[in-house]
């Protein structure tokens, strides 16, 4: 079979975990949602600097030092320019997705005032979720959540009507971890705008599937982690607008994000905050695993972000045809049925199986998912799915191929063989 936007065959060559035998059988990877391979590229990038660059950025005047601080400097750049942001001062560096929600309800937890609302919706990570439930209950302020539709699209009419003049901030999902759902948050953004409410996107599963840039959709925050995109793992982004970031005080104080303290023996103390993004990056970072992520970011530009999409969705259409076709009297699926709507996630039910007896099943023929409430209980929940559900989810290296052998062990199951 072709594949016609990337050439996935040349793409499997760098991911050297491919070729692993698991229980007998080719490793087929479909659990990209929880995270991604690594290509050999990222892999050399990080092993190189170890090798060759290895210093403390920022504090050292010796060769080693300026190299170190250049290169980690320059990832900012390149990630930056890959979400479309200005340049590296709206990008800091932080340990993954989760972190960077974490740090823009800091950033914003002095603009919540008692009685203001926070919109969120029901299809989120619990990492965009329990932060403004926290910040709503610390601030006095409430928490709105806003439906799914029958076909697991956002209620845009229940949106509109719950964004008013109290709506301090829309913390809203790119992309559904669950459902695949794709939101349309350029529009979201501009109803919020509309009443100065500030926009925070969970980009964890946007950035790495589909072209995602932050003027366009014109949004105040966007957080995605470097592990679900072929970057390393403890390393991931979160883009603020720069005036917002000029204005916030740090969460995290320490080495590196002060230009200069001083202080008189009777207690009076004078802070100079670093320059942007430095001052919202306290310690001695993770510099090999930025310089791995900004390789990743480069890879996908290499291959290009519409390339990626669609390759995905087709992929995508043609396990959602099997599946209709062959085992729609056995399989709940839940997500948007557009392929063009949503990334390339398939969460579903097997009739009569819970989903961890599935996820065992394919694990013992080589073929890697997720099963639980994939860190989105409440979703599960609202969906009636309390035993949570069985996600496969694609990416790049993945083929039809592989589709068609997890068809074919899933139809085994069924039929009891
Ligand atoms: N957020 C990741 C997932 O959906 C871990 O699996």
């Amino acid at each position: 079979m072709i594949n016609i936007v990337l050439d996935v065959e040349d793409i499997r060559k760098d991911f050297p975990i491919l070729n692993r035998i698991i229980n007998g059988k080719k490793l087929i990877y479909f659990d990209n949602t929880a995270t991604s391979q690594k290509p050999i590229q990222v892999i050399n990038a990080i092993r190189d600097f170890y090798m060759n660059n290895n210093a403390n950025i920022h504090r050292g005047l010796h060769t080693l030092s300026q190299e170190a601080s250049e290169m980690y400097e320059e990832a900012h750049d390149v990630v930056a320019r890959f979400i479309g942001a200005m340049g590296r001062e709206e990008l800091i560096f932080i340990r993954n997705a989760s972190e960077a929600l974490n740090l823009a309800a800091m950033i914003l937890s002095d603009e919540v005032k008692p009685g203001d609302e926070i919109v969120v919706t029901i299809m989120e990570h619990h990492s965009n979720l329990l932060p403004w439930i926290f910040l709503a209950r610390k601030n006095n302020a409430k928490i709105k959540i806003i439906n799914i539709k029958s076909d697991y699209t956002l209620d845009y009419d229940a949106l509109e009507k719950a964004i008013n003049d109290k709506t301090k901030i829309v913390a809203i999902t790119h992309m559904s971890n669950v459902l695949g759902t794709i939101n349309d948050v350029k529009m979201i953004s501009k109803i919020a705008h509309n009443y100065n409410a500030y926009v925070v996107v969970d980009g964890a599963q946007s950035v790495p599937h589909i072209p995602v840039n932050v003027r366009d959709l014109d949004i105040d925050f966007l957080a995605f982690s470097g592990h679900k995109m072929l970057g390393p793992t403890g390393i991931g982004a979160l883009y603020c607008r720069e005036d917002i970031l000029n204005k916030a005080n740090p969460f995290l104080l320490g080495g590196d994000m002060i230009k200069s303290v001083s202080c008189k023996i009777t207690g009076e103390c004078n802070i100079i905050w670093n320059d942007l993004p430095w001052k919202y990056e306290a310690g001695t970072p993770n510099i090999a695993g930025g310089i791995g992520f900004a390789e990743a970011v480069r890879y996908l530009a290499r291959l290009g972000m519409e390339n990626v999409k669609k390759h995905e969705e087709e992929l995508l259409s043609y396990a959602l045809k099997r599946i209709n076709e062959e085992l729609s009297d056995v399989m709940d699926t839940y997500g948007p049925s557009d392929p063009s709507r949503k990334g390339g996630i398939i969460s579903f039910n097997i009739k009569d199986y819970d989903p961890h007896t599935v996820a065992m099943h394919l694990d013992s023929e080589g073929i890697a998912i997720r099963s639980g409430f994939h860190c989105a209980q409440p979703l599960h929940e609202h969906l009636g799915l309390m035993d949570g559900s069985a996600r496969a989810s694609f990416y790049i290296y993945n083929t039809k191929e592989e589709i068609d052998v997890f068809i074919e062990v899933l139809k085994k199951l069924v039929e009891g063989d």
